[in-house]
């Protein structure tokens, strides 16, 4: 009696322990072995089983029921196959789901353990496990009726003890995962390597100050590049997770930008050696987890480019809760990144008017949506790039369907945009009003301006002939008003 009481005990406060692990960051759960276990292998978590049948049950495809669907499982705005502007709406939008929060977004915060018991989870962060939910997010994308997806190198398989063994984890689960593209006819949009979370890269990755640092993160680029091209992925995005500085009293600033360039160049340099053809993409951030990151917006990231004369190899991915974070709107950014050409994809989210961080929230904001429709149009599309949801559900929002609302809702905020902007655009009334601003430059000397160089003497020749400038208004009411009555 006694030793059933100490082993239940024993067990009771073991099975803390996993718990104690388990509420720890996600972070820490990827380097956690303590609880891990094997399909058929007994643990404290149960008998673990190979998975059978479906991890959405009850959830068939999601179908378009049209705007006066009250169904919280049925697309009320995106129709796949309709035409918008010559061109289906699944092209415009290339809709993709971010592997590391809808299938390892546990709902921790620093003040709170994990809220998410999904049912397909055993706990661990075994390789099994790491197999089982590959499948999970396959049979998601498919009932989903997304395309793409999006992952991390450590988010789908587990860090090993040494590099050979991640990359051997990595091996395998990439392995599945090309077994299920192939029979789903889903794609990857893009490839990442995670280098933020380990402790190693406290101090960066690119930018950290130990050249032992430098090289294993060049080694795990290197890998994670490797596998996104088997996976036949379409671009590689680099977020500088750590790079940046949290003081510059320690820092070498100059240091740190030559290094991170070095190390864009030996990417390109590999990507190349691969017979890689996909778009390199530099995604933006202002901070957090640094109280500077390197690639703060658009605009410091391009002149980071073309400075190290790497322009030409790298587009941006914008990241609308980035973009906000920086002090700009989505909409800014991504007409910084398309004018320069440089517009290569969007992580699809936003952020919230009252929190400073970044909540990376589904985007439901209609107006928002809409401006960013517009750039998207101008832009004639994304491809190969696409709308990559990076946004995850809130942390009280535990039900399996809320994974499917999440995103369904993401996903008919931007083809209602879609919608809008076409109409705006066809309307032509806002686009008149812009090209009325500028008409001056229709004359002569504004053509003159645009096209040639013309040196202040003749501008100031041409001052004392025209005489003080009438003022004419900026109609910003007016466009205001256009814009939102097509919404
Ligand atoms: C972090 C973030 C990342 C990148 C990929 O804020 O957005 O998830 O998109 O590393
Ligand atoms: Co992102």
């Amino acid at each position: 009696m006694l030793a059933t009481m100490k082993t239940a005990r024993l067990l009771f406060f073991f099975f803390c322990f996993c718990l104690f692990h388990v509420a720890l960051s996600e972070d820490e759960i990827i380097a956690d072995r303590t609880c891990r276990a094997e399909p058929g292998v007994e643990s404290d978590f149960g008998i673990h089983k190979e998975w059978e049948g479906e991890f959405f049950p009850g959830i068939s495809k999601i179908k378009y029921e049209g705007p006066l669907s009250k169904n919280p499982l049925a697309f009320k705005w995106y129709n796949a196959e309709e035409e918008i502007l010559g061109k289906k709406m699944k092209d415009w939008l290339r809709f993709s789901v971010a592997f590391w929060h809808t299938f390892r977004g546990s709902g921790a915060d620093p003040f709170g353990a994990p809220t998410k018991n999904w049912p397909w989870e055993d706990g661990t962060n075994s390789l099994a496990m790491a197999l089982r939910r590959m499948k999970a997010n396959f049979e998601f994308l498919t009932k989903l009726g997304v395309e793409m997806w999006c992952f991390h190198d450590r988010d789908i398989a587990p860090d090993g003890k040494t590099l050979m063994e991640s990359n051997a984890n990595l091996d395998a689960v990439v392995a599945l995962a090309k077994q299920l593209q192939e029979e789903t006819g889903i794609h990857t949009l893009w490839g990442t390597a995670q280098l933020f979370m380990h402790p190693r890269y406290m101090h960066g990755a690119a930018t950290s100050p130990d050249a032992r640092v430098y090289a294993y993160a060049a080694a795990q680029v290197k890998k994670a590049m490797e596998v996104t091209h088997e996976l036949g992925g379409e671009n590689f995005v680099f977020w500088g997770g750590r790079e940046g500085y949290q003081t510059l009293l320690n820092t070498d600033l100059k240091k740190e930008l030559d290094h991170m360039a070095k190390f864009l160049q030996a990417a390109v340099n590999w990507k190349k050696t691969i017979g890689f053809n996909g778009t390199l993409l530099i995604e933006p951030k202002p901070q957090e987890p640094t109280k500077h990151q390197y690639d703060w917006d658009a605009a410091t990231t391009m002149g980071f480019l073309q400075r190290y004369g790497l322009a030409g190899e790298f587009k941006l991915n914008i990241e609308c809760n980035h973009a906000t974070l920086s002090g700009h709107s989505c909409h800014h950014e991504l007409e910084m990144s398309r004018i320069y050409g440089m517009l290569g994809n969007i992580d699809a989210n936003t952020g919230d008017a009252q929190t400073g961080w970044d909540t990376d929230q589904f985007l439901t904001d209609i107006g928002e949506a809409t401006l960013v429709m517009l750039t998207v149009i101008k832009n004639g599309g994304l491809a190969p790039g696409g709308f990559n949801f990076d946004a995850k559900l809130r942390r009280e929002s535990v039900d399996v369907e809320d994974l499917f609302i999440g995103h369904i809702s993401g996903m008919d905020t931007l083809a209602r945009g879609l919608r809008n902007a076409a109409k705006l655009l066809q309307d032509g009334k806002l686009s008149e009003l812009v090209a009325k601003r500028y008409e001056t430059f229709n004359s002569k000397l504004g053509a003159l301006i645009e096209e040639e160089e013309v040196s202040f003497e003749e501008l100031e020749k041409k001052a004392h002939e025209w005489g003080e400038p009438p003022l004419s208004s900026g109609k910003q009411e007016l466009a205001e008003m256009i814009f939102q009555s097509y919404l």
